[in-house]
């Protein structure tokens, strides 16, 4: 059976072929695709309290990066699936000043298998091509992700270009990332966030619709927000 310990032990040390072996294993074995994810995002939390630490540098960072990355492959057609045609459209990068992508990249293989189409802006985003790529493919969303509390502030930045513009009524911005709180994306006036990658698919969802008054939640939609929504519909 798939060790997924040794799994996390292999993204920890940046061992990239034995992550990549014992993953193929793991879906040979059918285990679903997050409980697979699990322990390498584990595996990133350990990383990071050793890089606060100072037991490691960036360099020992960037191989579990790319550990985890290689096994991310694999996993990408599983989470994505075969949906139908997308009928969403989503521009997903981190912001300016940032080039952390791996939850980035988790959220917006989420979205894909959500039926999003996804415009994928990759890292050190500035809000000028946020709001360019929203025009040019008709986006519904914006995803903003955002590791540095140094650079999360630049999401603002993207949140007033979008309310500026008179052209994009409908268009709505959603933040996550591990520094970025409720508390902040309130701050900020996004319109969703999420602490996620499998909760940003229901905010992004919930969000879309709303937009397009297929629901009537109102301010900042978060998982709380979409549960109670849920109990009042069941009640
Ligand atoms: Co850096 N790094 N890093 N790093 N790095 C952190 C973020 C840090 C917390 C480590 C630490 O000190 N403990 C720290 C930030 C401290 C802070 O700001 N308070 C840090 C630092 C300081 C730095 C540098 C400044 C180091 C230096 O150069 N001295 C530097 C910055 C470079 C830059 O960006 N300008 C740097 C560089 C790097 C590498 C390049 C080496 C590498 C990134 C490689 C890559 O991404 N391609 C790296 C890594 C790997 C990390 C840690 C170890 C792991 C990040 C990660 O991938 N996590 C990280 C420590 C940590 O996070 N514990 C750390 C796994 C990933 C799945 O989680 O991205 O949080 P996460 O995504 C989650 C959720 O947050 C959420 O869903 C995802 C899945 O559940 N989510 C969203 C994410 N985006 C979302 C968007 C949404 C919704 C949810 O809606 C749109």
């Amino acid at each position: 059976m798939a060790d997924l310990e040794r799994l996390q032990l292999a993204v920890e040390m940046g061992d990239r072929d034995t992550a990549v072996a014992v993953t193929e294993e793991a879906i040979a074995e059918g285990i679903p695709p997050l409980e697979i994810l699990e322990p390498m995002t584990d595996a990133m939390g350990v990383v990071g309290e050793r890089f606060s630490r100072q037991e490691i540098f960036v360099p020992e960072m960037l191989i579990s990066a790319r550990a985890m990355k290689g096994a991310m492959a694999l996993l990408e057609p599983l989470l994505v699936g075969s949906g139908h045609r997308p009928d969403k459209v989503a521009v997903m990068g981190t912001i300016k000043g940032d080039l952390h992508d791996i939850g980035k990249n988790l959220v917006a293989m989420m979205l894909k298998g959500a039926n999003f189409e996804i415009i994928d802006l990759g890292t050190n985003t500035p809000a000028d091509e946020f709001l360019a790529a929203a025009r040019e493919h008709q986006a519904d969303l914006i995803g903003i992700s955002a590791l540095l509390t140094t650079t999360m502030g630049n999401m603002r930045g993207v949140i007033e270009a979008v309310r500026a513009a008179d052209d994009l009524p409908d268009l709505r911005v959603i933040v996550g990332g591990a520094p970025v709180t409720l508390d902040f994306a309130t701050q900020i006036g996004a319109d969703g966030w999420a602490p996620d990658a499998a909760s940003a698919v229901d905010v992004a969802k919930a969000v879309v619709d709303t937009a397009r008054g297929r629901t009537t939640l109102s301010g900042l939609i978060h998982p709380d927000v979409i549960a109670a929504a849920r109990d009042t519909a069941a009640a």
